[in-house]
This record gives structure tokens, sequence and C-alpha cells, in this order.
């Protein structure tokens, strides 16, 4: 990133393609992270602002959930080259201020991709646009609080107003927020969550009673295998392959399971060694299973059958701890071997192999993300790992667990806090007896629900705490259509995004301080805490100038939009909880299960460990106070002759919506965006070639279709009958009913789509995300057009 934004939007028509790399990180991450720190925050700022990234009296990493390491154990360069971009992110020296939005039309910022929004920098003071308006204008904070006020207390009913959080969001905030949300009256609480580990939370919660990891870092380094489904650390959760280069140090095997060979699952090269910068670095997968998009659920139960078969079991813990042990075993028993072949594209000899491995381990810990849980199958996905966890006891004992690797950096801890749509009843009653209201009980929208209630009508305002809403969502089309429905918008961002150009009548622009400043908010230096992916909460202290000096922090913007709507009904102390982050914490220890003594414990070197009896005790807070054996059918899904199953995944230059550049390293696409990658045998058999322009075409229940246009086709090493492109490009292929039974979490993961080669074979368009929608079922083209993608065989 220079100092300067760029002119010019993408051009796809320098895209190059050179094949994927062998190894992650190494000497090159250095170089590109340090040249990005440098070019976008200066010397002295990158100094000051890298020596204080993830140390006990710093900041956290905005980046993505991983833990630190213990206070004894960190370096003084305790970040990756991921963490290096998200950081500069929002430190770097662009600044969008009222000239921006004068001299930009709405019309003219529309047809901007992400990226070049991005680009632009930090917005530095408050923005509104007016009903009927062509620009943004500057407005006071004052004015923006009434205005959202206004809004809010003149709707029909509180349901009628939505409030998204993005994980970015830290504790303080998120509880502050959800406490205004259900002091106003709604649990319109949706927030990323349920585009990200929803299906793991729903999963874990059904079969061990807490939808968390039930892991330490500890465990991981002390693992005999590790598995891996589903994720690509070496791009969005870098500081990861540390940790597995010391479980293989002390003789851990990792079994990667994903349809594509990620570099970062390859080879390790520890920038904080001579052997990574200089020499070979360290192997990562012992064995890398290339599963078929989808065909995980099949994989662990033939895993599981032959655990079984081998009298591979832990009879103790499943006598002691389990429940439906009996129906779980009969399922496995009829498991039908052709339909895992088919369903997985493995070899037996490869099924046999990884289970081989498990076998043997006394210690195994099963790690997973996005490409487990973003299908329609993502509930019983997760509740199939954790079968397998359960068959040999690797759940509560050293070295053993399940592991969600979470997404956002503190999107656990919003969770935890309150931001939900579907409260539990204990925590709206503990909110009521420290509080002295009683607080709304009906379930409210998930994010799916959301974007319902606006296109039919049902809701009026849209508040976004972060994110980015519009972009992260499937169904691009029918999203954008939906919110522009709406009355209001309000965005809380640091940065342009989509969700400040696709706007309700009147639209809101709130900017706050970044993670990485210092925030003086009542005059005193606060700080925040949040909560890591294996539920360890830390506090978090920004050391720099604010971008702006009308920043205000999230916390205040919450407390004084509160204070504005709800003037003193209720008696909740806003000004006092603005001012005093602490008088927050103290509310969080009274009510937050697990949260007792929160504002002293969180003082400790390194924060404290929140509770997690499976984890801790064995015990497991289900229906029947057991982890619970569950058998889901061995589905197949059915890709018709002529399609591809397409899985949407990030570059390693993004952190989700916001694009950092266009190069993705690691599997060798530079200067551009715009390509799906095919095993060349099915383009061969498409009749399409490598370097081709396609139009994705994708094909729902309903009949309706959705393309989008003139991606570049290019071959690469994954199984037949699947293909990759970026998100969010391609949001727009996904149905907005596509989504995982059981948690409504969008399947961005499993689209069935056609390609179509693109007429005329001209440059593309300036913004990427081409997306034509049609939702009324197709005439013509082509004759067998439908065939129920989802029919399981
Ligand atoms: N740098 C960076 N870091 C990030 C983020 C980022 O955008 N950039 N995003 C953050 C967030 S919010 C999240 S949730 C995480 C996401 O972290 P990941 O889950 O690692 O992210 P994805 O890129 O979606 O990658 C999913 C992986 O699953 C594989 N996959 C796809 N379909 C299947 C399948 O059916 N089965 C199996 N076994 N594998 C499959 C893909 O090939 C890919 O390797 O990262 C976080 N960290
Ligand atoms: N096709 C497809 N779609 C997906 C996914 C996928 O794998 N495939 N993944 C899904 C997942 S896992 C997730 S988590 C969602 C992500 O959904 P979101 O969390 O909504 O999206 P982000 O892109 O992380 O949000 C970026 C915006 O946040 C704002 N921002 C950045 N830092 C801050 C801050 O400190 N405070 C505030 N208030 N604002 C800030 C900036 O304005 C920036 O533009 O997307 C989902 N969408
Ligand atoms: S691993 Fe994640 S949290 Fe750690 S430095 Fe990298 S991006 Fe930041
Ligand atoms: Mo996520």
């Amino acid at each position: 990133m220079s100092r300067h934004a760029p002119e010019r939007d993408i051009d796809e028509s320098e895209l190059s393609v050179s094949g994927p790399e062998d190894h992650a990180a190494g000497p090159t991450a250095v170089a590109v992270s340090m040249n990005r720190a440098l070019q976008g925050m200066g010397v002295r700022r990158t100094a000051a602002t890298l020596l204080k990234l993830n140390q006990v009296d710093g900041f956290d990493c905005q980046g993505c959930a991983w833990p630190d390491p213990a206070p004894e154990h960190r370096h003084t360069a305790e970040f990756c080259e991921n963490g290096v971009k998200a950081v500069t992110d929002e430190v770097n020296l662009r600044r969008v201020g009222r000239e921006f939005f004068a001299a930009h039309p709405i019309a003219e910022l529309e047809q901007r991709s992400d990226y070049w929004l991005g680009q632009q920098g930090r917005i530095t003071e408050p923005m509104v646009l007016r009903e009927g308006a062509t620009h943004y204008e500057p407005i006071s904070w004052d004015a923006a609080f009434n205005l959202v006020a206004e809004h809010l207390n003149g709707l029909d009913s509180p349901d009628e107003a939505v409030f998204y959080t993005s994980g970015k969001v830290t504790n303080e905030a998120a509880f502050a927020f959800q406490l205004f949300v259900r002091a106003y009256g709604t649990n319109n609480l949706p927030d990323c969550s349920n585009m990200c580990h929803e299906s793991t939370s729903v999963g874990l919660a059904e079969v061990i009673g807490i939808g968390k990891a039930s892991v330490t870092l500890d465990d991981v380094h002390g693992a005999e295998v590790i598995v891996i489904a589903g994720q690509n650390p070496g791009t969005n959760h870098p500081r990861m392959l540390s940790a597995l280069e010391i479980a293989k140090k002390n003789g851990a095997k990792i079994i990667a399971i994903n349809p594509l060979k990620e570099a970062g699952l390859v080879r390790f090269k520890n920038p904080q060694t001579p052997r990574g910068m200089v020499g070979p670095g360290t192997a990562m997968a012992d064995l890398h299973l290339p599963v078929r998009i989808n065909g995980d659920l099949a994989l662990f139960q033939a895993i599981a059958s032959l655990l079984l078969e081998w009298d591979q079991l832990d009879h103790d813990f499943i006598q002691q701890h389990t429940h439906g042990f009996e129906e779980y075993v009969a399922h496995l028993r009829a498991l039908d071997w052709d339909l895992v072949l088919r369903s997985t594209g493995l070899t037996r000899a490869e099924i046999e192999e990884a289970a081989r491995m498990i076998a043997g381990s006394r210690k195994t810990v099963y790690c997973w993300a996005m490409g487990i849980v973003q299908h329609r199958n993502g509930v019983a996905n997760v509740k199939e790992i954790c079968n397998l966890a359960f068959l040999q006891g690797n759940i509560g004992k050293p070295g053993a667990g399940v592991f969600p690797v979470r997404g956002h950096s503190n999107v656990q801890g919003d969770r935890t806090m309150g931001i939900w749509e579907r409260p539990p009843a204990h925590f709206l009653d503990a909110l009521r007896d420290e509080f002295g209201f009683e607080p709304p009980r009906e379930h409210g929208y998930d994010s799916v629900g959301a974007v319902k209630a606006f296109r039919d009508g049902k809701a009026k305002v849209f508040f976004g705490l972060g994110g980015n809403f519009v972009t992260a969502m499937s169904d691009t089309r029918v999203t954008e259509d939906a919110l522009r429905n709406a009355d209001l918008t309000v965005q809380v961002s640091t940065k342009p995004n989509r969700s400040h150009v696709v706007h309700g009548k009147v639209a809101l622009i709130l900017p706050p301080l970044g993670r990485s400043e210092k925030d003086m908010t009542g005059g005193r230096r606060q700080r925040v805490t949040v909560e890591d992916s294996v539920c360890s909460v830390h506090t978090s202290q920004g050391p720099l100038e604010p971008a702006s000096p009308h920043l205000r922090s999230e916390v205040d913007i919450v407390c004084s939009t509160a204070m504005a709507t709800l003037g003193d009904r209720h008696g909740i102390e806003w000004a006092a909880f603005r001012d005093d982050y602490g008088l927050l914490r103290r509310r969080i220890g009274r009510m937050v299960p697990g949260c007792a003594g929160y504002e002293e414990k969180v003082d400790q070197p390194g924060g404290f460990v929140l509770p997690h009896p499976p984890r801790d005790t064995r015990t497991f807070d289900t229906d029947v106070q057991r982890a619970v054996f569950t058998v889901s059918p061995t589905d197949v899904l059915h890709v018709p002759e002529g399609r591809l199953l397409l899985q949407t995944l990030r570059s390693h230059d993004q952190f989700n919506t916001v694009i950092y550049g266009l190069d993705d390293r690691y599997r060798g696409i530079k200067d551009g965006r715009q390509v799906v990658m095919v095993n060349p045998l099915d383009l061969e058999h498409l009749g399409l070639r490598d370097g081709q322009h396609v139009d994705i075409v994708s094909e729902w229940e309903d009949g309706s279709r959705r393309s989008v246009e003139r991606f570049r086709t290019v071959a690469y090493d994954t199984p037949r009958g699947c293909a990759a492109a970026y998100y969010p490009e391609t949001n727009a292929l996904v149905a907005l009913d596509s989504k995982a039974e059981g948690s409504n979490q969008p399947a961005y993961k499993s689209i069935v789509v056609r390609l179509v080669a693109s007429v005329p074979d001209a440059p593309g368009p300036s913004r990427p995300e081409g997306r034509v929608v049609d939702a009324s079922p197709d005439q013509g083209h082509d004759p067998q057009r439908y065939v129920a993608p989802y029919h399981l065989s």
C-alpha cells in the first residue's frame, strides 16, 4: 500500500498465473509485510505499532482469533504477515474526509469495488446521506445520534430495527450494544458469526453443551495427531503454523483434509528461526486427503467405522460420558462404502491410512474452519467430528480436543457478551436481574432473516457495528435490494465499503477509533478486552494517536446512541459506562457466565481463561448431561452432469471483504481476483481451456439462476467436479435460501454451477462484483437447465 490511494480500480487484464507455492511464510513473507507496513505507515509508526502488537501491554491484532502464546513465550515480533496487513490497513496514512465525499457522488462510488473503496483510507468524521441527496455530507456527532434516535423511536415496533455486529468489536462495546438493543426492546442482533461458525455453535452446543473449542494452545503443542479439516491456516491463521511446528517437534503427525493442497499445510518456513529463513523449514501435513467438496461427512463416518471395526475405542469414556453410542454404531455398521468413495473422491487406502494414524494416537486434536461449516450439512459435519472425538475420548484430556478455529479477532467474545439473536433464557434472566428491566424474550433475526425482513418491508432501520454486511452476505443482488428498502442505514465503520453506497433512504457513517489507537474517552486512558479462539480473555490498549481528532470509541458511539434513544428509560447509567469502561467490566463480571471477577482477572498477565466444562471436568451440559453421539445420514450432494461444485474462499491478500491487494501468492495468482480454479480434466471435459474467460452460472432449487461474468479459468490441483473462486466476488451466486440446516448459515462452499464461455472476449468490468440475477425460472438456453442440485442420493 502506498500513501496515495490508487486512481484506477482493479484491472483484471493484468492478471497472471504461475502455479501454487510449496511452502508458507519464509523470507518472502517478512519482505512483503515490512514493505506493506513501511509504505502504509512510514518508519516511525511501523516501529511504534508492531512493537506493541500482541504484547501483554499492547494491543490485540485486528486479524484473526488465533491465541497468543503465554507471556513468557512471546517474541518481540509476535505477529504474522497477515497480521501486519491487518494492522497497516487500520494504521495507514490515507484519510477519507468531507472533501472525498464531496468529490465523489454516490452514483460513482457505487461503481467501485470494495477493493478501491477500502484503499481510500480511514474515515475522519461522521457523514450523512440525506434523503434524495447525491453526496454524503458532514454531520455533528450529536445530530447523528439524534437522527438515529428519532428513527428508532418512530418505529411501530422495536422489532423493525436490526442491529448487526462484526467480530472485531471488543467485549465492552459488544456488552453495551446488546444491553442497549435489549433495553430498546428487540433481540434482532445478527452478527458475522451467523455467516461464519454458526454451524459450529449449534452443533457443539447440541453434543457437548457449549459452542466453543475444548483446547488450549498447550493441547495443540502436545497432541499426537492433529486433524486440520476445511481450514487454510497459512493464510487465515498464520501463527497457527508456529504452534503446529512446535507440535511436530514434539512428535505430532498432521492430517490435512482439504480439496486444495494449501501451501501452509505443505511446508512452513518459520521467520523466527534460521531454519525457516534460510533452511528447508518444517514439513507440515504427513497426510493430505484431497477430499471432494462436501465429502467430509462421509469421510468422518468412514474413519469412525474403521476405528470401530479395529476396536480402537475408549470404552471407559464412551460408557461414563456419552449417550447414543448404540444407535451410532448401528449406523456405522450399515455404512455404504461405495457412497463414501463417491462422496469423498478418495481411495479406501487413503481413508484407511488416516484411520490408522488416528487409531495409533492417544491424543488427537480436531481443528476445522469454514470448509466444514459453510455447507447445507455444516451442523452435521461438526457433530460428525465430535462423534469421532468421542469414540477415542479425545475431549477433556491434555493434548486432545475439538478446535473450531474462529475467524474475526473477537467474534467469540461478542457471543460471550450476549451478541446473539437467540439468547438463552438464563442470560436474559441475568440481564433482567442486573439492570432491572424485562428484556424481550422472542428470538430475533439472524443474518439471513434480516435480509428477508428488509426485503419484505418488515424491517426499516439497519445499524451495523462494524463489518460490511451487504458484501459479506449471500445473494448479493437480493441483499442489496433488501437494504435499499431501509428507511435508515447506519454503519459504524473505520473505512469505506460497499455497505455505505448501498444504503437506505437516509444513511449515516459513524467512524470509530481503531484498536491500535489511544482511547481517551472520558478524559482517561481506556482499555478494552477480547476473547480468542481458546476462550482466553485479555486486555488491549492502542498506543497510537487517532487517525483523526473527531473519532469516537465504539463504546462511546453505542452509549451515546443509547442515551439519545432511551434517555433515562430503565435508569441505565450510559454516561458513566461511556466514561469508564471499567464500570462495564464490573457489570460483565456480575452477570456474564464465567466472568466473575472479570475486572480483576483481566489484569493478570496474559489475562484469564473462561471455564469450559467439557475441557475442564468432562462435564457436558447437554439435554442428557452427557456427550451425545448423533446419527446423520450419509448425504452426498448430487451434482448433475456438466456442473461443478464451487467453493468460495479467501486469497492471501484480503481480510474478508477488505481486499488488501491483488496477489494470492501461495496459489500463484497475481494482479487480479476474477479467477475460477478447476481441475484440468474437468476443463477438458467441459470443452474449456485454461486461461479462457467464463461466466459462472449457479442453479438453485427453485429454478432461479444467478451469474457472475468474465472469470478466468485456472487449471488447478483440485478434485474432479470441484471448483474454487474468491469471496466476495462470487457471493452473488449463493441463493439466500442456500444455507445450513439447523444454523441458517449461508452455504458459501457448496454452490452448484455451470461454466459458460464468456462472449465477447473483451476486457472485464472495473467493478468485479458482476452480478446478474434471474429469479425467474430459466427459459430456453439450456434444455436440461434445472436438475435439483440438492437432491440427495
Ligand atoms: N488473512 C486473513 N485471515 C483471516 C480472514 C481473512 O479473510 N484473511 N478471515 C477470518 C475469518 S472471519 C475466518 S472465518 C477465517 C476463515 O479461515 P478459513 O476457513 O481457513 O478460510 P477460507 O478461505 O474460507 O478457507 C477454507 C478452506 O476450506 C477448504 N474447503 C472448502 N470446501 C471444503 C470442503 O467441503 N471440505 C473440506 N475439508 N475443506 C474445504 C478450502 O480449500 C480452504 O482451504 O479466517 C480468519 N482469518
Ligand atoms: N462467499 C463467502 N462469503 C462469506 C464468507 C465466505 O467464506 N465465502 N465468509 C463469511 C464470514 S466467515 C464472515 S466472518 C463474514 C464477514 O463479514 P463482516 O465481518 O461483516 O465483514 P468484514 O469484511 O470483516 O468487515 C469489513 C469492514 O469492517 C470495518 N471495520 C474494520 N475495522 C473496524 C473496527 O475496528 N471497527 C469498526 N466499527 N469497523 C471496522 C471496515 O469499514 C471494513 O470495511 O463474511 C462471510 N461471507
Ligand atoms: S495469526 Fe492472526 S491474530 Fe496472530 S498476528 Fe496473524 S493475523 Fe494477527
Ligand atoms: Mo468468519
